[in-house]
C-alpha cells in the first residue's frame, strides 16, 4: 500500500454536481474555502437559473482552488460525476470527494470522512449507522430512502448501510482505479454501481455518520426516470454480463 498522508494534511478536491443551485452555491463554496487543503470543482449541466455564471465568479475570486465544468452534452448526474472523476483522478490530490450543492451534506463533516480514510479506501457520509441521522424530510421521503437502500442492499448484497448517500470520500488511487467506461448509469444508480464495483474489486469501504438536512433552496430533481432506473439498476449490476466485465 502506499505511505499514507496525515489526515490533516491530505490534499482534496471536492467535486460537486449543480443544477439550478444559485441560491445555495456561494454557501457551499464559502464554507469549503473556510477549510486548508481543499479545493473545489464545480460540474454545472447548463443550469437555465445562471448557477454557471456564478460558478465562474467564484473561479475568479478563488483561481488556485475552484474550477469549474461547464457540461455541454447530455445533461445527468451520472454523467457529471463521470466527466468530473475522470478529469480529476489525474490531479494531485491525495483524496477526491463528492457531496450535493444543495446543503443537505455539512463541510463540518469532511475533515471526519477524509479521517476515516486511515483505515477505508472509500468512506460513505452514511445516515443509517449510530450517530447519523435526517432533519426535516417527511415521512415519505424517509421511507423511499430506506426502502431504497433494504432493496439495493438485497440484490446486490453490498455492506454498506447507506449505498445512495451521494457524499463520499475516495482516496485517489482507488477511484482511478475504477472502470469508468463501464458505468451505465445516467443518474443516482451511478452511486450505486460506484460502491458495487469498488467493493466487487476488494477495496475497504467505510462509514462516518453525517446529519442530513432537506434543502431549503432550490428544488429536487428526483424525476420518474431516475427512479425507474433506480430499480432496475441493482438487476443489472449483479446479472452475469456485468459482473464478468468488472
Ligand atoms: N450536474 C448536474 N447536477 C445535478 C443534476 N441533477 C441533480 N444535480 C445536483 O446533484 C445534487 C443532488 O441533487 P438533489 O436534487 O438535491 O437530489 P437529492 O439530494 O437526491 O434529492 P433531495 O433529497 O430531494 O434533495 C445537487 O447538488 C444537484 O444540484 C444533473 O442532472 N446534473
Ligand atoms: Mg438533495
Amino acid at each position: 500500500m502506499t505511505p499514507v498522508t496525515p489526515a490533516a494534511a491530505r490534499t482534496a478536491l471536492v467535486i460537486v454536481p449543480t443544477f439550478n443551485e444559485r441560491d445555495n452555491l456561494p454557501v457551499l463554496a464559502a464554507a469549503l474555502m473556510e477549510q486548508p487543503n481543499v479545493s473545489l470543482l464545480i460540474v454545472d449541466d447548463r443550469s437555465p437559473d445562471g448557477t454557471g455564471a456564478i460558478a465562474d465568479d467564484l473561479a475568479r475570486r478563488f483561481p488556485q482552488r475552484i474550477d469549474v465544468l461547464h457540461r455541454t452534452e447530455r445533461p445527468g448526474l451520472g454523467r457529471s460525476y463521470l466527466d468530473a472523476m475522470q478529469r480529476s483522478i489525474h490531479r494531485p490530490f491525495d483524496v477526491i470527494c463528492q457531496m450535493d450543492c444543495d446543503l443537505s451534506h455539512d463541510p463540518a463533516h469532511l475533515p471526519d470522512l477524509i479521517a476515516a480514510l486511515d483505515n477505508a479506501d472509500v468512506v460513505i457520509g452514511s445516515r443509517y449507522i449510530a450517530g447519523g441521522g435526517i432533519v426535516n424530510w417527511p415521512l415519505r421521503r424517509k421511507l423511499l430512502s430506506r426502502c431504497a437502500n433494504i432493496y439495493i442492499r438485497t440484490v446486490t448484497r453490498l455492506s454498506p448501510r447507506d449505498c445512495t448517500s451521494g457524499y463520499r470520500c475516495w482516496r485517489r488511487e482507488v477511484l482511478a482505479s475504477l472502470p469508468f467506461e463501464r458505468f451505465g448509469s445516467e443518474g443516482y444508480s451511478f452511486l450505486v454501481e460506484m460502491l458495487f464495483v469498488a467493493e466487487r474489486r476488494g477495496w475497504r469501504i467505510a462509514e462516518a455518520p453525517i446529519t442530513f438536512v432537506e434543502r431549503r433552496q432550490g428544488e429536487s430533481k428526483l424525476s420518474g426516470t431516475v427512479l425507474l432506473e433506480s430499480i432496475v439498476t441493482p438487476w443489472r449490476l449483479v446479472a452475469r454480463p456485468f459482473r464478468a466485465m468488472v
